[in-house]
């Protein structure tokens, strides 16, 4: 063309080539062309790696016409989308789950095994993108699956940390972390584009000017920049022809920036200045709901979500898009607090650089975004410094500080000069030095706030919001976390998929509530042995993954009774450890004979985070008992403590669908949703749990007589601490419990050193912030019910049935569904 453009008219332009054809041959062409002229090997002189990154490879191009024609139609319609912010993406392996999008699986198969190639080993060698720490980041995950299987528009946006979750080992017990180097091997799986790089700013000062209509406006001055570049991934639905795009930030120098050092002669400072740009998106935080309130952790919050607001005003909308019709169009959803510093930024952009008016820039801001709040814990809602916030972005600091001048007015209009109304409320916190409250300030912007289970969602209005729920009636709400039955079901268990396809057809996997019609089988008999045998078969398949990984067993015939989540002393796996200890010494003691355990395998699977010495501790403690426990002969091998490091995705996938019992275990009120939960009963296994979080609805839906509760109700945890919760005189009431510290503090589980344990013992007799002694007695009560009831195989494997049946409410389909009627408003667009 005379403009030296693309030719978009030319014939073959105009639809995105069309997808190579699907047969084994036309597979094993393909693949052999990645792999020769792709990877450039020849077959016979390939490695694993070389075969992986080729399969990856091939299989992404059956994904691209999809992808291109989902973003031209996108484009064309501009139909109304959810842009999702995170932080967190915790996406586990791709491959699989990309060939159960485009329904290859076993097309690949045949294929490889003509090749010779065990696609099992393919698999194998995928290293998850482990770009999220635990439960928030896995949502986002699971989210962003259910959009594209719903045909719904979704940019998910996020950061491409070069190092994601911290690789767990563990040296004579202790935790010890490694470098997650995701992407050492390759990252088949990502689309770099430099050229669409986004400029972001930071520090410097604002000042004031007279625009040519005279107009007094403010600028930024920024002191430094870095480039944002987006690296896109494919978001494939479920056998649906529309793939969605996840688009992550990295952070790389500018030339600009380097060259005016470079010129200045100073090459080191140059190089420098490089490696500081790139340190934003080098590593994911590893806290799981503690802030740490450090600099490098504002500038990853900042760095992504100015680049994706960029994005999507400069390259997403049309060019004469009319910004007073944003909320029209988009929803930002704040997936908590991480990126509410995107209200500010969009504030900015509309008023220093569209050129908008104040007032007229509020109203589009507050139509475009909602907050989803992950948390209950006080110290989990994240603030920043007013001196820190000031400092890397101080135009920022001052439009925050405009919308808290205009919000505590209305206040004032509304409730009058109620001055400890006011300073509850505000934005900006006095005490314990000036800091933003980012939650406040995205419940103030946002158009909806969320929490994320029914009981969250009423103690966020009741007990952390109150003020602000009284401010702004209906604008509280509750959306119940949700998991993809696609990677949680379909990929993780295939037996049962199986199983459960045979019984009630095909469809339930995209509209999970048609597992009801499950229910009738629980009473067949036939059925119950056939997912008995499910069951059986993936403790079978975990007993060889776990061997080959770690070198351990999972006996045959245990009850393997599952604890996996994020360490932390709310979730209490000292609890749990209390459990076990309390059974060893029941035999140890000879109350019980060995023969009479139920025999059961617990395993754990917790990281801690690395500043967390409790939580490091536990580790260390459950660990010891782990070992005294798998090596006293005085149990006859009934009981056996697995605790396998580095639990992630991956893992999940092979132990959930093995697990007989599920524990969900944490004080009353502390958990906000938990979504582990919902994945270990969607695979059969029975619950023992607090009324806590979605367990609550869990109960509700597969019925208490198939839930084993326990524990303290929330008003009740209320009231024991506010009367003063004493946890020693658990201790010395309770001669199972004090004979259950008694051990750890004497040195059982430590070769005799007394003082291995103090830091856990001394916090759980003096302190015990999570009440786990006050609830030892109930759930030792609970867990012997647990034993009873599962020496009726029939009655459990009923029970497990009921489970799977009753849990199609937790699909995140349905999480979607209420996102999109409750606050999106953004119906699929095909
Ligand atoms: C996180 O994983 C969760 C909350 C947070 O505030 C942060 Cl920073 C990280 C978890 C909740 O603890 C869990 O209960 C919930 O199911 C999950 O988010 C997803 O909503």
């Amino acid at each position: 063309p005379a403009d030296g453009g693309p030719n978009r008219s030319h014939p073959l332009a105009l639809a995105p080539v069309s997808s190579p054809p699907v047969s084994v041959d036309g597979f094993v062409r393909e693949f052999l062309r990645e792999l020769n002229f792709g990877q450039g090997v020849a077959l016979s002189a390939s490695t694993v790696n070389d075969q992986y990154l080729a399969l990856a490879r091939t299989v992404r191009h059956y994904l691209m016409a999809r992808w291109l024609e989902t973003m031209r139609r996108q484009k064309e319609t501009q139909a109304k989308g959810v842009a999702y912010l995170s932080a967190e993406y915790l996406l586990g392996r791709q491959l699989g789950n990309a060939l159960l999008a485009t329904d290859l699986t076993d097309i690949v198969a045949d294929g490889l095994a003509q090749c010779g190639i065990d696609i099992a080993d393919l698999r194998a060698q995928e290293v998850e993108p482990g770009l999220g720490n635990g439960g928030l980041g896995r949502l986002a995950a699971c989210f962003v699956d259910s959009l594209a299987t719903m045909s719904v528009p979704c940019i998910g946006y996020g950061i491409r940390y070069e190092f994601g979750i911290f690789r767990q080992t563990f040296v004579d017990g202790r935790q010890v972390e490694q470098p997650d180097s995701w992407l050492a091997l390759g990252a088949p799986w990502e689309f770099p584009h430099p050229d669409s790089a986004q400029e972001v700013s930071f520090g410097g000062h604002t000042e004031t000017y007279t625009d040519s209509d005279g107009a007094e406006r403010t600028r930024w001055v920024p002191a430094w920049t870095v480039q944002a570049v987006p690296y896109n991934y494919m978001v494939p639905g479920y056998q649906n022809g529309r793939v969605n795009t996840l688009r992550l930030w990295r952070s790389v120098a500018t030339e600009r920036f380097d060259l005016r050092i470079f010129n200045s002669g100073d090459y080191e400072e140059a190089v420098r200045s490089q490696t500081f740009a790139e340190n934003i998106s080098k590593v994911l935080y590893p806290e799981d709901s503690t802030p740490q309130g450090k600099e490098l952790r504002l500038q990853q919050q900042y760095f992504f979500v100015a680049a994706s607001i960029a994005d999507f005003l400069e390259d997403v909308l049309p060019e004469d898009f009319d910004l007073t019709k944003l909320p029209e169009r988009i929803i930002f959803q704040l997936n908590d607090t991480h990126p509410v510093i995107a209200v500010p930024e969009l504030m900015r952009v509309l008023v220093d650089e569209k050129g908008l008016a104040w007032d007229t820039a509020w109203e589009i801001t507050k139509g475009c975004f909602a907050y989803t709040c992950h948390t209950l814990l006080p110290e989990a809602l994240e603030v920043w410094s007013v001196e820190l916030l000031g400092r890397l972005l101080p135009r920022h600091l001052e439009i925050i500080y405009r919308i808290n001048e205009e919000f505590l007015e209305e206040v004032r209009e509304r409730f009058g000069d109620d001055e400890l109304r006011i300073r509850r409320m505000s934005i900006i916190a006095e005490h314990p030095e000036r800091s933003v409250r980012m939650a406040y300030l995205a419940t103030v912007a946002g158009s909806k706030v969320n929490g994320v289970a029914e009981l969250h969602s009423q103690l966020l209005r009741d007990k952390v919001l109150p003020d602000f729920n009284e401010f702004y009636p209906g604008k509280f709400t509750n959306v119940t976390n949700g998991i993809t039955p696609r990677r949680f079901v379909r990929l993780a268990n295939p037996g049962l998929s199986e199983l459960i396809t045979e019984s009630i057809g095909v469809g339930w996997l995209t509209d999970l509530e048609r597992l009801r019609e499950l229910e009738p089988f629980a009473a067949d008999e036939e059925f119950r042995a056939r997912f008995r045998e499910v069951k059986a078969a993936n403790k079978r398949r975990l007993h060889a993954v776990l061997t080959e990984r770690d070198g351990v067993s999972v006996s045959d015939g245990h009850m393997l009774d599952v604890m996996v989540k994020r360490l932390h002393e709310y979730k209490r796996q000292t609890l749990k450890v209390l459990h076990i200890i309390t059974q060893y010494n029941r035999v140890v003691s000879g109350e019980v004979a060995a023969a009479d355990l139920t025999p059961r395998t617990f395993i754990f699977g917790a990281k801690a985070a690395p500043g967390y010495k409790m939580a490091k501790d536990i580790i260390h403690l459950i660990n010891a008992v782990g070992s005294t426990v798998n090596n006293d002969e005085r149990l006859e091998g009934r009981l056996k403590v697995i605790f396998p490091p580095n639990y992630n995705v991956t893992l999940a996938e092979k132990v959930i669908p093995a697990a007989d019992l599920s524990e969900q275990i944490s004080l009353a009120g502390k958990e906000a949703s938990g979504t582990g939960n919902m994945k270990f009963a969607l695979n059969g296994a029975l619950t023992i749990g607090t009324d806590d979080g979605a367990n609550v609805e869990i109960r509700q839906l597969v019925g208490d007589e198939n839930f084993f509760l326990f524990g303290m109700l929330e008003p009740e945890v209320e009231a024991l601490q506010a009367a003063g919760y004493v946890p020693s005189s658990y201790y010395e009431s309770n001669p199972e419990l004090r004979r259950a510290i008694d051990a750890i503090a004497s040195g059982v589980f430590s070769g005799g050193d007394r003082h291995m344990f103090d830091s856990v013992v001394g916090n759980l007799l003096q302190e015990d912030r999570f009440l786990a002694l006050a609830d030892y007695a109930a759930y030792i009560e609970a867990q012997d019910k647990v034993d009873a009831a599962y020496a009726d195989q029939e009655e459990w494997t009923r029970a497990a049935i009921l489970n799977v049946a009753r849990s199609g409410f937790f699909s995140s389909d349905r999480s979607m569904r209420d996102y999109i009627d409750r606050i999106w408003h953004t119906p699929p667009a095909f």
